[in-house]
Formats: structure tokens, sequence, C-alpha cells
């Protein structure tokens, strides 16, 4: 069981947790190569913009891949990966979906915030307790690089969203930033975070760049009644007995493949 009774309490209390050794090495070097991958072919792109929401700057990139699972067998594999489905579940109770799959990177010296938003902002779950995002380091992520910060408690408090001036699509809050804490995590490190939990991650402005993989999971019996709908074929059921291991939604059993996928991976130049 990849979290302690601990994390699950600080989950209950806080509306996030933290995991600093979620991912082995190897499963990090796998991400961090794929990732690669998606950058070459061109499949990221600048959702940072200069302020009125529409003219993509052309000095700070925050580049966003949403989604992944159409562009990455890899990572469409590793929501499946036994110990994400085991953290979760323990997190939010079964049956779950997953929703939603990202990653954010920001590249070194230039990189661009993701400014403050509680996913429930844009997914309306009737229980924001009942999401999660697993928010995966996939670089050191510190104070330095723009780690994430998050707003404990903030899950029980509903903040106004707006457009986000400085991205092209983002909603944004602006809840009291005074009771943020820093997630610093090593690479491989996870942060769990409910769907009520504000957080926003900063500026990278070290000679490196950072990215973080954001999986989004919700109860199905939560679920928008278009995620569930019968002829959906796109987002899994992971647990429940609507799972099939990604067959319906995919075509093909995805589940058991995260570790064949990781080694084709790091076996392709
Ligand atoms: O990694 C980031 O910059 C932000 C991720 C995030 O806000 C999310 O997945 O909800």
């Amino acid at each position: 069981m990849p979290l302690t009774s601990a994390n699950i309490q600080q989950f209950k209390t806080d509306g996030f947790t933290l995991v600093p050794e979620f991912w082995t090495p190897r499963e990090v070097a796998a991400m961090r190569q794929e990732l690669a991958n998606l950058v070459s072919a061109g499949l990221l792109h600048n959702v940072s913009t200069t302020g009125d929401g529409k003219t993509h700057s052309k000095t700070v990139q925050n580049l966003q891949i949403c989604p992944i699972w159409h562009k990455s067998n890899f990572f469409r594999a590793a929501a499946f990966a036994p110990k994400v489905i085991e953290a979760v579940t323990a997190l939010i109770g079964e049956p779950v979906i997953q929703q939603l799959d990202q990653i954010f990177l920001k590249p070194a010296r230039a990189g661009a915030p993701t400014n403050w938003h509680q996913d429930n902002a844009y997914f309306k779950i009737a229980d924001p307790m009942l999401g999660t995002a697993v928010w995966s380091a996939l670089h050191d992520a510190n104070a330095a690089n723009g780690t994430i910060r998050l707003i404990p408690g903030s899950h029980r408090e509903v903040y106004e969203h707006s457009r986000d001036p400085e991205s092209d699509h983002h909603i944004r809050c602006y809840p009291p930033e005074e009771r943020a804490v820093l997630a610093e995590l090593p690479a491989g490190g996870v942060a769990f975070f409910c769907y009520g939990v504000a957080h926003a991650t900063g500026p990278n402005r070290t000679d490196k760049e950072r990215a973080g993989l954001a999986l989004h999971f919700l109860r199905t019996d939560y679920a928008p009644a278009e995620l569930i709908a019968d002829d959906r074929n796109e987002r899994p059921h992971l647990t429940g007995p609507r799972a099939t291991g990604g067959l319906k939604e995919y075509g093909a059993v995805i589940a058991g493949t995260h570790l064949i996928e990781l080694e084709r991976v790091l076996a392709t130049p």
C-alpha cells in the first residue's frame, strides 16, 4: 500500500497529502523520456499569455499537453498502475473513473506559473473530497523551480473564479496565499489533492526544466453524466462493475501494461 494511515488522515483534514517516493527512479526515467518524445513531436503548447488571456507570451512558457492518453500509450497505462489505483481508492473510495491527464512543463529560466485554482471550479462535483489529483514530480520540485503550493483546508471553502489573464484558457481565483504550503518533492514524489484544494505552481527561473504530470480521478457515482454515458469511448472506469481494464474505452486491455510500456519507452532511442 503506497499510503500510510497518516497520509489518509492528512488528506481528510487538509485535503491533500504528499508521498515523496511514489514512482521508482526507472519509472521517472521513462516518464522523462516519454515527455521528451512528446516535446519533440511538438505536442506541448504554450498557454501563457501577456496579460490579456489571448496573446501568447514570447518571453515565458507554460507548456501543456492535455489530454495525453491518445498520444502516449505509456502515460495512458500509468493511470492503471496498481499503486495508483490502490492509493486513489484509499483516498476517495470506489468505484473510480479517470477524468483527466495532463502535463505542464516549465522550461529552464522562462517557466511560467499555473495560477491559483480549485479543480472543482472546472469539474463541479457535489463533494470535492470525492475526486483527487495525482500530481507527480517528473523532476525535483522545489521553491526555486516553482513547485506546487497547496492551501490546507481550502476544500472547505469555495473561491470565486474568473478568467486567468495569464493563460489562454484557464480560470483562476485569489485565495489567501499566506496559508499555502510549498510541496517540495523529489523526482518521483506525488502530491494527492482533492478537487476542492486551492493550488498553484510558480515560475521556473532555474537553469533546468521542471515538469509535473497530473492525473485526475473521481468517484464514478459523482461523475458528470457525459463521463459515464454508455456510448462514451474514452476515460476509463478503473474499478467497479463497469471496469474492463481499459478494453471498453480503448479497445485493448491497458491494465497490467504499465511496466511493459516503461521498458518499451526506455528501449526506444
Ligand atoms: O503543474 C502545474 O503547473 C499545475 C497542475 C494543476 O494545477 C492541475 O493539474 O490541476
